[in-house]
């Protein structure tokens, strides 16, 4: 059989794909969902401290293509995140912890937690693009340094982080310098691509109705750039995994981002429009030729 197993900071991953935070995994019972589909790990809906209900909806929209998104971080709290890792464990998955506090100190708290779950992994997403007067953290470097700082230093577990996609070699060049300073477990590239707008021309309206319609865009928009920022990741930081993120449709896909340098590679908008165990991805003649590859993308 063909090995398509993956490995994050030591802990293995049966394939190489696994759900993004995001889609359907806010409640125990969707998380149970991943738990038993094709998903190689069961990834949480990214928390914060307290519960959150999220933003006004219409709040998803799908795209022929792909999803734009302005959620807000509706979620348990995570102390039921906690408690749902000994859950899911049961499943024989690694479990992944997206942590997503609205402040510093909340997510050291909740990093603090985590220390004591069965969570085998934790993704600290710098990036959500969807809440009203918080800017993506990982678009300030002196703050991404301070929270990594401050966050890393009561972090038990192997913790990485969640980016968004970046336009400049210059700021791959600075973040990369940040995740190395920090001994960063893993960098997840890329979430959606923030405050994107869809508009409706027969509606003549917007399609979502936070931020007067903006939000974030994922799916086939998005692979170009999730590729591009993958690729640079893996070229600035050879030692550290990069897991690819942004238009995963097919086995096709994931196979390009095990190209450009990914380690592992996480389904977000396809999962959201098919479900855990959606066909394309995970077909199998597809998924072989990553078991064949074992090289360097080449340059033409
Ligand atoms: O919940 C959201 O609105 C959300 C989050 Br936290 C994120 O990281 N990325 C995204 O597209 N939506």
């Amino acid at each position: 059989m063909t090995d398509i197993s993956a490995k994050i900071a030591g802990v293995e991953l049966e394939n190489c794909v696994f759900n993004a935070a995001g889609p359907k995994d806010v409640t125990l019972e969707e998380l149970e969902a991943i738990a038993k589909s094709a998903s190689s790990a069961i990834t949480m809906k990214s928390c914060t401290l307290d519960p959150r209900t999220g933003n006004a909806e219409p709040r998803y929209y799908d795209l022929p293509e792909g999803s734009i998104n302005s959620m807000g971080l509706p979620n348990l709290g995570y102390r039921e995140y906690v408690n749902f890792t000994s859950v899911l464990k049961q499943h024989g998955k690694p479990v992944v912890a997206s942590v997503s506090g609205l402040k510093l100190e909340d997510n050291v708290e909740i990093v603090s937690a985590f220390n004591d779950s069965e969570a085998d992994l934790i993704e600290l997403n710098l990036s959500c693009p969807n809440i009203a007067g918080k800017p993506q953290v990982c678009y300030d470097f002196e703050q991404s340094d301070e929270v990594l700082k401050q966050v890393v230093r009561v972090c038990k577990k192997p913790i990485g982080v969640k980016l968004s996609p970046y336009f400049d070699f210059v700021h791959f060049e600075q973040m990369a310098e940040i995740l190395q300073k920090h001994r960063i477990a893993f960098a997840t590239c890329i979430n959606s691509i923030g405050n994107a707008l869809v508009i409706d021309p027969e509606k003549e309206s917007v399609v979502i109705k936070p931020k007067g319609g903006f939000g974030g865009l994922g799916g086939k928009y998005v692979k170009y750039t999730a590729l591009a920022n993958v690729n640079k990741f893996h070229e600035l930081l050879p030692e550290i995994p990069i897991i690819g993120c942004g238009g995963v449709y097919t086995g096709t896909d994931v196979f390009e981002f095990i190209l450009a340098g990914a380690s592992a590679v996480q389904a977000g908008s396809v999962f959201m429009q098919q479900g855990p165990d959606s066909e394309s991805v995970y077909a199998k003649e597809r998924l072989r030729k990553i078991g064949r590859f074992h090289g360097e993308i080449k340059d033409v």
